[in-house]
């Protein structure tokens, strides 16, 4: 029998696409409960050509439900998902609250499906520079031994949520009509500038996003020692992270084996094109289920001549959070 599914989140930026995912996967549901916060109950949501309405989370929530989706920060996922558990459903948490215990395996399906085996009732859904990054460093990885990482980032509004994308178009507009506009969600002027990511700076000088980042592509690789260094910046883009990466071998890698690899990677799309100077961009990637990779070419910076840089741009609602969600739960249905 298809499964009963419940969303906790259904509203947030990564719940609308969830929603968009599963219908356009056409993932087999028996029924599809809706669930947030006493202030959005009673919300009506469109889904498949009807009408869901959104139901109050409770402690009771669960008792029928197969599969949740949780996406609402990682307080709720800390109280709700053991309920979820103990009801019996599978959960896919979005959040942070278990990516690093390990008792719950952290998956990007192109990477390390088989971590799933050993789960006991919560599934992580990874950072979405983590999920996007190791999409395209899971085939290179597989074939030759990655001994280091160097990662800078240009990420969209969407990690920080509907409002921050709702905050860079009025931003904008104001912007480019000359008025006066004061940021409420993120912490500087947005339109025309970027920043150094808004999470806070921990002890080691990195902010939180790039510390998630260092352990996260660590546990999904199974190196959790790889050295990895990475700067994470919030630019002006609504929905697609992008990421230069430099990768260092423990051998020669020349572009072509490289793209060879890449060409025939699952949830990878080549965007490599020397001669017309066309590379992954975020209004190729928006909306799109694959990442794309490109500017595969030999890291001159590194002398040993091991080390390929890549650039690679990928959906952040989608395979940065709802469509590895997805992936995942489709896993766990009968072949
Ligand atoms: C961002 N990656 O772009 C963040 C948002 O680890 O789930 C997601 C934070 C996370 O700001």
């Amino acid at each position: 029998a298809n499964p009963n599914v419940a969303i906790v989140g259904s509203t947030g930026a990564v719940g609308v696409e969830l929603l968009n995912t599963l219908a356009a996967r056409g993932f087999p549901l028996a029924n599809l409960k809706l669930l947030a916060s006493a202030r959005s109950a009673g919300k009506e949501v469109s889904f498949n050509g009807g009408t869901l309405i959104v139901e109050e989370l409770s402690e009771n929530s669960f008792d029928d439900v197969h599969v949740a989706f949780f996406s609402a920060g990682a307080t709720l996922s800390r109280k709700f998902a053991p309920i979820a558990v103990a009801a019996g459903a599978l959960v896919v948490d979005n959040s942070s609250a278990f990516r690093m215990d390990p008792d719950v395996p952290l998956v990007v399906p192109e990477a390390n499906a088989a971590a799933m085996s050993g789960h006991a009732g919560v599934v992580a859904n990874p950072n979405c520079v983590a999920a996007i990054a190791t999409v395209a460093l899971a085939p290179l990885h597989k074939a030759f031994n990655i001994q280091r990482l160097n990662l800078a980032t240009y990420q969209a509004a969407s990690g920080a949520g509907a409002a921050a994308m709702e905050e860079l178009r009025q931003g904008t507009q104001a912007y480019l009509n000359g008025d006066d506009f004061q940021p409420e969600v993120l912490p500087h002027p947005y339109a025309f500038n970027f920043f150094s990511h808004n999470a806070d700076i921990e002890d080691n000088g990195y902010n939180g996003e790039e510390n998630k980042v260092i352990a996260e592509v660590r546990r999904i690789m199974e190196r959790p020692a790889l050295p990895i260094g990475v700067t994470c910046i919030r630019v002006p883009i609504l929905r697609a992270h992008g990421m230069a990466i430099s990768i260092e071998f423990d051998q020669p890698v020349s572009p072509e084996q490289a793209r060879a690899l890449l060409q025939d990677a699952p949830g990878v799309k080549l965007v490599d094109d020397r001669e017309a100077n066309y590379f992954p961009m975020p209004v190729d990637a928006s909306g799109q289920e694959d990442v794309l990779v490109g500017r595969i070419r030999e890291d001159l910076g590194d002398p040993s001549g091991r080390s390929l840089s890549i650039f690679v741009v990928g959906d952040q609602l989608l395979k940065g959070a709802a469509l590895n969600a997805v992936q995942i739960a489709e896993q766990f249905l009968p072949a």
